[in-house]
């Protein structure tokens, strides 16, 4: 399946991360904690270079627990501090910003020895759309201060927030890139909505979704949520992806008028009860 999307608008944003990126110290990439790799833009290594990293695995609360220490693990051998963090909760920000300040040590002890005291980090807060940016800077300020909203491309532009005498951080716009290596990347970053859903046909997505659960034997957790066993569905001369869409659709009371199984309909509330974590707690993507 063949996304692509790169508004105008992220052009921009692009630019305008380039230009700003010369006044801060430190790069606070969120990463979404069910596809870390998908989710982190294959320019960031160069946009960043020569700046403190550091790496958040946000919305971790929908993601499998073992897989995210899993991730973590990968990225401290990499060399990159990550943490987990569900953002729309205020309870772990101290421990982010004791982090970022450990993170950017360097730099203060050097500011120090010129006798600058109290300079705060100037951090700039990236990653793609939807993924939780302002969120997290809400409540690491404490406030609501930037716009959110549960769709992409609800920041336009960037934004300062001053939070207190250690650190200012700056809300940037989601952006993903011209040009996946790959169409799973596209894909995945559909499934969690990242991408506009409006540029996506949801019920070829919904079926990307079923294909890579079955192709990747996680039939369990279909069986959980609909309460059938897809195997149930499995016929001779018949696409098995399909067979179990429809099979799971009818089962769901998803029909059209006359009476046959309502495929799309039951594609948007598969996506739908993913990106609740009505499927469970689920990581698509392992290092
Ligand atoms: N479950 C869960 N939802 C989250 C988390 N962080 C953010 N959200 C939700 O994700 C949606 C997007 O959050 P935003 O903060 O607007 O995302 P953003 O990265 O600023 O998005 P753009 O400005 O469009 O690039 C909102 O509905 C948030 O409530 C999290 O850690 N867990
Ligand atoms: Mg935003």
């Amino acid at each position: 399946m063949l996304i692509q999307w790169y508004p105008g608008h992220m052009t921009k944003a692009k630019r305008a991360m380039q230009e700003d990126i010369k006044l801060v110290d430190l790069i606070i990439e969120l990463l979404d904690a069910r596809i870390p790799l998908s989710s982190r833009n294959p320019d960031i290594d160069t946009l960043a270079k020569g700046k403190f990293r550091m790496v958040l695995l946000n919305k971790a609360d929908l993601a499998d627990n073992a897989a995210t220490e899993a991730w973590i693990d990968y990225f401290k051998k990499a060399g990159i501090t990550a943490i987990a963090l569900d953002s729309r909760a205020k309870t772990k920000m101290r421990d982010i910003q004791n982090k970022m300040l450990d993170v950017c040590k360097e730099k203060i002890e050097r500011d120090k020895r010129r006798g600058i005291q109290n300079r705060p980090i100037r951090a700039m807060v990236v990653g793609i759309p939807n993924v939780g940016k302002s969120t997290f800077i809400n409540s690491f300020a404490g406030k609501s201060a930037a716009k959110t909203g549960n769709k992409p491309g609800v920041t336009r532009g960037n934004q300062w927030i001053k939070l207190n005498k250690n650190a200012e951080l700056l809300d940037t716009p989601g952006i993903l890139w011209p040009k996946f290596d790959d169409e799973t990347v596209g894909t995945h970053l559909a499934y969690i909505g990242s991408v506009s859903d409006d540029v996506v046909d949801s019920e070829e997505l919904g079926y990307e979704f079923i294909k890579e659960f079955l192709n990747t034997g996680r039939t369990d957790v279909l069986k959980a949520r609909y309460e059938t066993d897809p195997e149930n569905f499995r016929e001779e001369d018949r696409d098995y992806v399909l067979s179990v869409m429809e099979g799971i659709a009818l089962k769901r009371n998803c029909l059209k008028k006359g009476g046959e199984a309502d495929t799309l309909k039951f594609s948007k509330i598969l996506l739908d009860d993913f990106r609740t974590g009505r499927l469970g707690k689920l990581t698509i993507e392992m290092p």
